[in-house]
């Protein structure tokens, strides 16, 4: 099962998946299209497994994203997922709270009760601080950590600046 990609549209997601996939091809005059339907990627990480060959040094994992405005449909995708990558644009706290109960609707379903989610705090490049610790208060992060059972990690990246791609590719490599 592919690894989900899931977010309010413009929120960065098509970007970050190809900085993933390609690690430098992503700048600021590049210009993504904004996914109608679905798109699959396949990203290459290093393979922790001390058991691996050098063959098998890198592997790959396939990561299905899933356009902004397919929200209402998500749900139809959800059996047997493992992760879910979840894209916030930090610089735009206008869509944060649409965000948050975005997010909060996929938390609570039963059928992602064992799912491990990655909040993606991106667009850094664009946000200064005072916006950072405003968006996790608006998403109240502290409060949700405490309260959901799923294993909850956050990470700040930009495609522009590179900024949390190595920690988003760690992640990745967890079982
Ligand atoms: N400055 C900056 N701009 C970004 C970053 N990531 C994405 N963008 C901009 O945000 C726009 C929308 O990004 P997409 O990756 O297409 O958004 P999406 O989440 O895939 O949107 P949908 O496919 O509609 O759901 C892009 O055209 C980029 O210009 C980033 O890290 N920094
Ligand atoms: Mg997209």
């Amino acid at each position: 099962m592919p690894i989900f990609c899931l977010g309010p549209k413009g929120s960065g997601k098509t970007h970050l998946l190809r900085r993933l996939e390609t690690s430098d091809s992503v700048d600021n005059t590049t210009y993504s299209v904004p996914t109608v339907g679905t798109n699959i990627y396949s990203i290459q990480i290093p393979n922790k497994d001390t058991n691996a060959s050098k063959r098998n040094a890198v592997k790959i994992v396939q990561i299905l994203e899933i356009g902004g405005t397919m929200a209402p449909l998500w749900r139809q995708y959800f059996t047997d997922v493992n992760k879910i990558i979840y894209v916030v644009d930090t610089s735009n706290l206008c869509q944060i709270s649409a965000a948050g109960v975005l997010l909060y609707s996929i938390l609570v379903e039963p059928r992602l009760q064992r799912t491990k989610f990655l909040l993606v705090l991106t667009k850094m490049d664009l946000a200064y601080r005072q916006m950072r610790n405003e968006a996790l208060l608006m998403l109240q992060i502290a409060k949700l950590q405490k309260e959901i059972k799923q294993h909850f990690t956050v990470i700040e990246a930009s495609v522009i600046s590179g900024m949390g791609i190595d920690k988003i590719l760690d992640w990745l490599s967890l079982p």
